[in-house]
């Protein structure tokens, strides 16, 4: 029997990470607002603060671009804590933000904080933030898929939120390691840089983000010139889902147009991530634009179409058998990368550990498909895992240690989710 999570001391990162109505992942080593973790965050704000929820939506919003996207950073208040800076994205927007976006996970958050609302303000609190998520996903169809095929494309690896994935191994190794921005890498003052990727994939980070602020961040000449260009199974499963939620929330705020139109985009999409899957592996897999090839790769990302209720029956069954094998490999799941793969990591990020937000998503996945018996075993390894190291920003999947960044948000908003 592990001992139970500390909800008071979850609570307490969430109000140490506040910075008015913004959190900051963790303190120094990401001293801004991110996209995906806001949404996390938002989530576990609402398990016990709804205003606090509100305004980590409307804040992230404050960023969002003209065109929909809502930028993978917005930089609220300067801090020489973090490399690459606003200087170096050049994006002009005000406020400062990056030019890329991250896992949409805004409007699932959207949906849950309303569903959770006492407050009788909290509709017309949600309206304007439906449109800013319509408009969001709208750009996603239009910038990151402009030729319609269904299945949207990161153009950077920050874009998918699993920067140094092997997902993204091939294709990256195309990117030239060239930046003309100087390099001043801030995260391993913070860190060790066993934890964090590697010097070679911040030359080819930082080259892509010069050429596309070179292009003026304009979403056409990035996508005609990206060197870097691939279908994630985890960006197109949460949109998935993430749309699903909108076309609920459209019921409550949007036109019959609106309606349509997210319906077409989720019924197109199916069809398209129901490509992605690989028999061989039981896992879903990238595919890389570029060369129009599948990645072969295993990763906790190729689990989430579960999130999206994606898969057939047979095939969550054999995710779920999949995801057991990996787990008995290792002592704790889901490790980020196949622990089968000879590029699995156990401490390097994305290469290897433990993360709170794919364990949740992949759990809720695997009970809506009434695989209860997965979604259980997923949850009480998440539970034991914090409980044990705290509120860690991932862990080693051989030994459960915490690593990288400490008191981090959205492990303690995961905390607060499965403590409810
Ligand atoms: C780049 C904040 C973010 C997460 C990402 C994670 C990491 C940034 C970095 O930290 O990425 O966006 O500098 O390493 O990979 O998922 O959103 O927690």
């Amino acid at each position: 029997m592990t001992s139970p999570i500390d909800i008071q001391a979850a609570r307490d990162v969430l109000l140490a990470n506040d910075r008015g109505g913004y959190t900051v992942p963790t303190s120094r080593l990401y001293p801004f607002q991110w996209n995906w973790d806001s949404a996390f965050v938002a989530m576990g704000w609402a398990t016990f603060d709804e205003e606090r929820a509100w305004r980590e939506l409307e804040r992230l919003i404050e960023g969002q671009w003209d065109d929909g996207m809502v930028p993978h950073i917005v930089f609220h208040a300067p801090s020489d804590d973090y490399f690459p800076g606003p200087d170096v994205w050049g994006t002009h927007h005000e406020p400062p933000t990056s030019g890329i976006s991250q896992p949409p996970v805004f409007a699932i958050a959207l949906r849950v904080v309303l569903e959770g609302a006492t407050d009788p303000g909290a509709a017309a609190r949600a309206r304007p933030l439906y449109q800013a998520a319509l408009a969001s996903h709208r750009w996603w169809a239009n910038a990151r898929d402009p030729e319609g095929t269904g299945l949207v494309a990161i153009l950077h690896p920050w874009e998918s939120g699993m920067d140094n994935s092997p997902a993204w191994d091939e294709a990256f190794a195309r990117v030239p390691p060239e930046p003309t921005t100087e390099i001043r890498r801030r995260d391993t003052a913070h860190v060790g840089a066993a934890m964090r990727p590697h010097d070679d994939d911040y030359r080819r980070f930082i080259y892509l983000v010069d050429l596309y602020s070179a292009l003026g961040w304009d979403p056409a000449a990035m996508w005609e010139k990206a060197p870097f260009k691939v279908a994630d199974v985890a960006i197109n499963a949460i949109l998935q889902r993430a749309e699903q939620d909108l076309l609920h929330l459209a019921g409550l705020f949007g036109s019959d147009a609106d309606r349509q139109e997210i319906a077409a985009r989720i019924a197109k999409r199916a069809g398209a991530l129901a490509g992605l899957w690989n028999a061989e592996r039981a896992v879903f897999q990238p595919r890389d634009l570029i060369t129009g090839a599948l990645v072969d790769v295993a990763t906790s990302a190729g689990f989430l179409p579960l999130y999206a209720g994606v898969p057939s029956l047979e095939q969550a069954q054999r995710m779920a058998a999949e995801i057991k094998r990996w787990r008995g490999k290792v002592a704790h799941g889901v490790p980020s990368t196949s622990p089968f793969d000879p590029r699995f990591e156990p401490k390097r990020y994305w290469r290897g550990p433990v993360w709170g937000v794919v364990n949740s998503m992949i759990a809720e996945g695997l009970a809506a498909y009434g695989l209860s018996d997965g979604a259980d075993a997923i949850r009480s390894d998440t539970r034991a895992l914090i409980a044990a190291q705290g509120f860690a920003e991932y862990f080693d999947p051989t030994t459960g240690e915490g690593l990288g960044g400490g008191s981090f948000s959205w492990t303690a908003a995961i905390a607060l989710l499965l403590s409810r």
